[in-house]
Parts: C-alpha cells; structure tokens; sequence
C-alpha cells in the first residue's frame, strides 16, 4: 500500500518526477531502447480494466527484460499474452516479464501479448496522454507517454 502512494505521489510531484527522469537518463539500458506506438483501448466510466499495446527495440548488445509496469492510472499493470486454447482466447500473466533480444524488437499488439491495466482509477479518454512507468530487471527504468485509443 505504501509503495503504491510513493509511485502516484512520484507521478505527480514534479520535483520527484525530475529525480526520476534523472535516474532514467542515468540508466544504460534506456539508451538503447525505443517505444513507439504506445496507446491504452479507451474505456466508458467506471470500467475496472483495459489493455495497452506499444512496440519495444533494443539497439543495445545485450538483451534486456521488462519486468513492471506501472502508472497512476490503475492500481496495477500487468504484463500478460494471450493465448488460444481449442479456439478459445484466453490471457495468462507472464511472471517473469518479457525478454527484449538484442537488436530486437518485440510488440505488444491485440491477441498477443499486453499491459492489463487493472484497478482503473479513472476512464481511459481518446487522444489523452497517460504516463506509464517501464522498468526492466536490471533496475532501469522509462517514462513512457501512452495515448487513449479506440
Ligand atoms: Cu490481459
């Protein structure tokens, strides 16, 4: 519970955010990775989840894992794939987050794999800019902008 009123209170206190911003820049994984594309299906009020789909390159020489996800958003974004099973679409978590080859790229996009955002705290609007939170296994972390998308 306290972790989670430290990252919002990170979110939005703008002194906290340059610190962050800092640690990211300081990273040496960061530098090699590019997000693109990043958007979160909309939602009607009161919605308790939605999913959010971005396209991840490594150009570094090693392989990196994204571990978390996060974002003030909703209680908790989780990292999932989907799956079929006799037709049947189902999704699983993935625990131990996604592998990102170097000089590779991986996409999250709708029937693969995705960002559940669970525990919305507010609707998902068209064209509004949400802020998500990366962080990958060897504490590197990104800020990434997301936009609300039909
Ligand atoms: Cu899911």
């Amino acid at each position: 519970m306290f972790f989670r009123v430290l990252l919002s209170a990170l979110v939005f206190s703008t002194a906290m955010f340059s610190i962050v911003l800092t640690a990211a820049n300081a990273g040496t994984v960061q530098n090699h990775l590019r997000f693109e594309g990043g958007w979160i299906r909309v939602t009607s009020s009161g919605h308790p989840m939605t999913a959010g789909y971005i396209s991840i390159s490594n150009d570094g020489s090693r392989d990196v894992v994204l571990i978390s996800v996060s974002s003030a958003v909703a209680k908790m974004v989780e990292i999932h794939e989907t799956t079929f099973q006799s037709n049947v679409m189902k999704m699983r978590k993935l625990e131990n987050g996604i592998r990102i080859p170097a000089k590779g790229v991986i996409h999250l996009e709708p029937k693969g794999l995705h960002l559940m955002f669970r525990g919305l705290k507010m609707k998902i609007k068209e064209a509004e800019k949400y802020k998500v939170k990366f962080m990958f296994l060897n504490g590197g972390l990104a800020e990434v902008i997301m936009l609300g998308k039909k």
